[in-house]
């Protein structure tokens, strides 16, 4: 059984959003059409309150897209986006939202961001998916939407490494490709075990 899990196609993250990842409304057509071919289709969205720690106006002095260390490791400070309730946090208005069969949202807690479907940036505080998904019986997950290198990414190799058949469909993506991520996070889920399509 076959699930499309569709990564935060969300108004922030779409020219003219607070954290744009360039092309990324292009996409939307092609993952509506995915939908139909698929058992299951799951939506995760963004969903950060006002004092997230990932955002770069939280820590005095920093600048957007700097990284600094966490608790739980390094993190980039992004510019403040998908705030909880926000119309930058809404799914765009073009994605077929009513196809869906699941939302999962993430990145709510202040002290930790969430990258990855699965889990928070710790690896370790589960946000639930892989259990609706093995509920369910979907064993074969295909990923698209954005951002190809840190969503995306983290998502598909959680999702192999937790025995999921994997699949990413490139084309359904688009990156935020900062100092080269595009490209270790091609070679980082390859090494896991995902198949890029
Ligand atoms: C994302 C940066 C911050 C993503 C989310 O969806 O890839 N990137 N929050
Ligand atoms: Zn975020």
């Amino acid at each position: 059984m076959r699930a499309l899990v569709v990564i935060d196609m969300q108004v922030d993250f779409c020219p003219g959003g607070a954290l744009a990842v360039p092309g990324g409304d292009a996409i939307i057509p092609a993952i509506n059409d995915l939908m139909p071919d698929f058992d299951a289709v799951v939506l995760t969205q963004d969903w950060h309150p006002p004092d997230h720690s990932s955002f770069a106006a939280n820590h005095p002095a920093a600048e957007p897209f700097s990284t600094v260390q966490m608790p739980y490791g390094p993190q980039v400070l992004w510019p403040v986006h998908c705030v909880i309730g926000s119309p930058g946090a809404a799914f765009h208005p073009a994605l077929a939202v009513d196809v869906a069969d699941m939302t999962i949202r993430k990145g709510f807690r202040p002290q930790v961001d969430s990258y990855s479907a699965f889990f928070d940036n710790d690896h370790a505080t589960p946000t639930g998916l892989a259990g609706y998904l093995r509920e369910r019986g979907l064993d074969d997950v295909t990923f698209v939407g954005l951002a190809h290198d840190f969503c995306v990414a983290w998502s598909a190799i959680d999702a192999a490494r937790l025995g999921f058949r994997t699949t990413v469909i490139e084309d359904a993506t688009r990156a935020i490709d900062l100092d080269g991520s595009r490209r270790a996070a091609q070679d980082a889920m390859r090494a896991a075990g995902v198949r890029l399509a």
